[in-house]
């Protein structure tokens, strides 16, 4: 058995393209074994604790719940989107989260591994309070750099301990900071170093974590776990501190496993108490110390079971440029992506494919456009829809007996690549073995030329379809747990139920085939699609229209705004967009002319809501494609809690009425 868990977001933001690094990967990862046979735990939550969090919330005048309710929620919609599907996701300001870290924690100060001490803290004279973490802001004591309390993020990237930074002054209204004395309780890290040598020596996972980890682990300091504040789990005995939220975080990944396993009916101390199964950690490269170092040493500390295997992906890059929110290199996953009506396994397929797991990863909307446009669409979308039409048309069933040994022979070697890329963590090299697949199912049908042979030899013909149908279902089996949405649709054709499939039934020969009508497998990227998200992304490095700048616009003059042409329209018809959740195509009555309009709100809207209904729409807006459905115009919206909620004249006025 195997328990495999994600790295847990911050309850603190919205989810972003770097984000999916590790999510991604893990739920291919995950969905690849279930199908090779082996059970599977598959926990993540969020991270609801820690200083971002409570200097957040305060910022935003809500309490740390209330901010950490919206991105939970928001979390649990992406993961939904993107089909990455845990067994349960948490989060760590729950009841039963807070049980286990206390327990851990008593069991620590038990065993004589946790120990009270004076330190010298950075102090606001102005706020009067304790400046834990990122409520202070001063130089790393390293490097030189700018870098946060807890960790110098923009500089050498060490883990920073209370009191060591340089300069310190208070992230909330920027007064220099003195130092105090106060008491606090540390983990006899230093301990454990010969343990954790013996540990990071037989810690299997990516290079890149084990590499930094042994490098680490030479140079231990005991480390500071507590902090002033009120929101965290509190440290047994004293009800001013909570313990740091390094501390209970991780500790997440026992209490999850707690609740998959009520649900799914194992038993979660088998794993984390008698470690019985391996234990895979997917995490970003900048969390390797806490979960190789840290980590495993609470865990020996309070005799629980250690992970086998962290595996760390390389970090994310936006257009060639260093991820980073605040100067715009970033791509939303809901606003940018999803809501653009693009298919969340293109978005799959290229953050698997891009690179190997430990590089990193460009993400750029034209290389977007093209892998997909050429290898999901032209290579493997290709060949299924044209085998399945071309068997589905001239035959309906068919004899499945004298499939290609060749055939079969390539099947059970692309298994073997995807296992073995399983067992490197290279999830790249695994989807390069089914698209390598779908190549040569294209290569067979163009040379064994079925529509051909059926007008002279129909026995003929039926054999080669057979051979590509096999390659088909294959390819179906192979492709599931990176586009696990598109193969659904795909699987239909062939009668195949992909819930129960295993990775061994892709050259298992079916006695008869029986197919149905298929569906397109994907629609194309248009280049208007791309150029629309290209303009956003420049924008956002400039500066300009990022969201949260709303308020900034230039001011106009009224020639400006009179350029607009808006005007009353009334719904004719509106009709879902197939494939689509959100899209939606309505045709406007906008004063003696009918519009087609693409709209974005058919989650939020049914069509039957939408017929008779006046709207107000922006008419002279550029033409644009969305999924190939041409769109002439916009209608105006606005946006309450992630809903759309259409704009509408207060009293019934003629379709074609001005709005100025
Ligand atoms: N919440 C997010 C990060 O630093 C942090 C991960 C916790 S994993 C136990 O990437
Ligand atoms: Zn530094």
């Amino acid at each position: 058995m195997k328990l495999v868990t994600c790295g847990l977001p911050y309850a603190n933001g919205k989810a972003h393209v770097g984000h999916l690094r590790t999510y991604v990967p893990a739920d291919v990862y995950v969905r690849y074994l279930r199908m090779a046979g082996e059970e599977v735990v598959f926990v993540c939550g969020s991270d609801c604790h820690g200083t971002p969090i409570v200097v957040n919330a305060e910022q935003q005048g809500l309490k740390p719940k209330q901010l950490v309710d919206i991105y939970h929620e928001h979390f649990i919609k992406i993961f939904n989107a993107l089909n990455i599907k845990f067994d349960f996701y948490g989060r760590t300001d729950s009841d039963y989260h807070h049980h286990r870290t206390t327990e851990i924690v008593k069991r620590l100060i038990e065993k004589g591994y946790i120990y009270p001490k004076e330190i010298q803290l950075a102090y606001c004279p102005k706020c009067q309070r304790f400046l834990p973490d990122r409520y202070v802001e001063g130089i790393c004591p390293y490097c030189g750099a700018v870098a946060r309390g807890d960790e110098c993020d923009q500089g050498c990237g060490r883990h920073l301990e209370p009191g060591e930074i340089k300069e310190p002054r208070c992230k909330i209204c920027g007064s220099k900071a003195e130092f105090r004395s106060q008491k606090h309780y540390f983990f006899k890290l230093t301990e454990f170093k010969d343990f954790l040598e013996r540990f990071l020596e037989n810690l299997k996972g990516t290079e890149n974590a084990l590499n930094y980890a042994r490098n680490w682990v030479k140079n231990l300091r005991d480390w500071c776990i507590t902090r002033n504040l009120e929101w965290g789990v509190k440290f047994p005995g004293e009800e001013n501190l909570v313990v740091y939220v390094w501390v209970d975080a991780p500790i997440g990944y026992i209490s999850f496993t707690e609740k998959a396993c009520e649900m799914k009916g194992c038993d979660w101390k088998k794993i984390w108490i008698d470690g019985e199964a391996e234990i895979v950690h997917f995490i970003g490269l900048d969390i390797v110390y806490h979960h190789c170092i840290f980590w495993p040493a609470m865990l020996k500390g309070a005799d629980y079971a250690l992970p086998s295997s962290v595996v760390a992906s390389g970090m994310v890059k936006v257009e060639g440029k260093t991820f980073s929110k605040s100067r715009g290199y970033v791509v939303w996953v809901e606003e940018d992506y999803l809501k653009s009506g693009l298919s969340p396994d293109y978005l799959r397929y290229y953050i698997v494919n891009y690179t190997s797991h430990q590089k990193d990863l460009n993400f750029s909307w034209e290389v977007f456009k093209e892998k997909v446009n050429n290898e999901v669409i032209a290579t493997l979308g290709n060949f299924l829809y044209r085998v399945l039409l071309f068997a589905w048309k001239n035959f309906g069933e068919v004899k499945m007996d004298g499939v290609d040994e060749e055939v079969l022979q390539k099947i059970k070697e692309t298994e073997q690549k995807i296992l073995s890329a399983l067992e490197e963590w290279e999830f790249k090299m695994a989807s390069d073995a089914f698209m390598e697949l779908a190549t040569y199912g294209n290569v067979y049908f163009q040379n064994a030329k079925p529509w051909g042979l059926i007008k002279t030899d129909k026995e003929a013909a039926r054999k080669a379809v057979a051979s590509c149908l096999q390659l088909a279902k294959a390819l179906i089996i192979f492709t599931y747990p990176v586009m696990p949405s598109s193969m659904e649709g795909m699987a239909k054709a062939i009668g195949l139920n992909l819930e129960k499939a295993k990775l061994s039934d892709a050259y298992a020969v079916d006695e008869v085939m029986k197919l149905s009508k298929p569906e397109v497998p994907f629609t194309k990227i248009e280049d208007e699609t791309i150029e629309r998200l290209q303009k956003i992304m420049e924008k956002r490095f400039k500066g300009e229209g990022d969201e949260e700048k709303a308020e900034e616009k230039e001011v106009i003059s009224i020639e400006d705004f009179q350029k607009l042409d808006i005007r009353i329209g009334k719904v004719l018809k509106a009709e879902k967009i197939k494939k689509s959740k959100k899209l939606i195509k309505l045709i406007i009555d906008i004063g003696g002319e009918q519009r087609q309009i693409v709209s974005g709100i058919a989650e939020d809207y049914t069509p039957e809501e939408l017929e008779g209904k006046l709207v107000v729409v922006l008419a002279n807006l550029k033409p644009a494609k969305f999924m190939g459905v041409e769109s002439r115009g916009m209608i105006l919206a606005a946006e309450k809690d992630g809903k759309a909620v259409l704009l509408v004249p207060e009293k019934e006025v003629e379709p074609g009425t001005r709005v100025c």
